[in-house]
């Protein structure tokens, strides 16, 4: 099933983080900001049932701490990506020595460019954003790479104005997701079931559902009812502080369900 995960990656903030690639002008958030979201998302996951590793900081990434990016995960296989901003693109290899230390098999994009943030998994294969990170080149490379592994994918654009596809998505159900106006009227989601936020709560689009359980930032209150009045779970997370660099709640780990009860090898 879609939703189902036992394993996460996280990595600690570096000090760095405060320096994070953002769009917006305003002030830099404060570490401190960071490290205690960064803590209580990683609980969080934990109390949705998932056993989450701690990867140490790298200080020389100020947005390593954004795990989603380098990489794509699913049960025995990872993909790592090339990120799409140069500051970000030495995270691969911090990220290939560990992916080797946990996956049966681990593939390496070669060439163009590709964010996590951008692949959203759905029932019918991954939907590949083309952004200003996942470069055409990339999103060919990496479709190749997921036909290796027996998953189609679905070339799609992402909006402008926005940093990644799934800045403007969450998954929620095998067939609806929570997204955008925007995103609701491009078409991408013809065939399913969506459940738009409010224009005042844009940013919680990119929401989490893991298990049986949906993150939603706890600045997004309409978001947290719309959510509930349709029978979710929801579990609300702070998340000012990664709001100025742009991130949302997928961005922090990477989540998989290992088979059977194999753990780290
Ligand atoms: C960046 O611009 O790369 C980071 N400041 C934020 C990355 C957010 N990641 C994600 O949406 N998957």
């Amino acid at each position: 099933m879609i939703f189902e995960f036992n394993r996460a990656l996280v990595r600690q903030p570096a000090q760095t983080v405060v320096n994070g690639l953002t769009s917006q002008p305003g002030p830099r958030p404060l570490f401190e900001a960071i490290a205690h979201e960064h803590a209580a998302y990683a609980r969080a996951l934990e109390e949705c049932g998932l056993s989450v590793e701690q990867l140490p900081p790298l200080e020389n990434y100020p947005d390593s701490v954004f795990v989603e990016d380098p990489a794509l995960v699913f049960g025995e296989t990872a993909i790592v990506l090339r990120p799409g901003a140069p500051t970000r693109l030495g995270e691969s290899a911090e990220m290939a020595l560990e992916l080797e230390r946990r996956f049966e098999r681990v593939l390496r994009m070669r060439q163009g460019f590709a964010d996590g943030g951008d692949m959203l998994l759905t029932p019918e294969g991954m939907l590949i954003g083309v952004s200003t990170r996942t470069d055409a080149a990339g999103a060919a490379e990496l479709g190749a790479l997921l036909e290796q592994l027996g998953i189609r994918s679905r070339v799609v654009n992402t909006p402008g104005g926005t940093l990644h596809l799934k800045s403007t998505c969450a998954l929620i159900e095998a067939d609806s997701v929570l997204c955008t106006e925007r995103l609701a009227a491009s078409g991408i989601f013809a065939d399913y079931r969506k459940l738009t936020v409010p224009d005042s709560e844009q940013r919680a689009a990119n929401s989490l559902r893991l298990n049986d359980t949906v993150l939603v930032g706890a600045e997004f209150p309409l978001t947290i009812d719309l959510l509930r009045r349709n029978g979710y779970k929801v579990r609300s997370l702070p998340v000012a502080g990664i709001g100025q660099l742009d991130a949302g709640l997928s961005c922090m780990s990477l989540r998989w369900k290992a088979p059977g009860n194999r753990l780290q090898r």
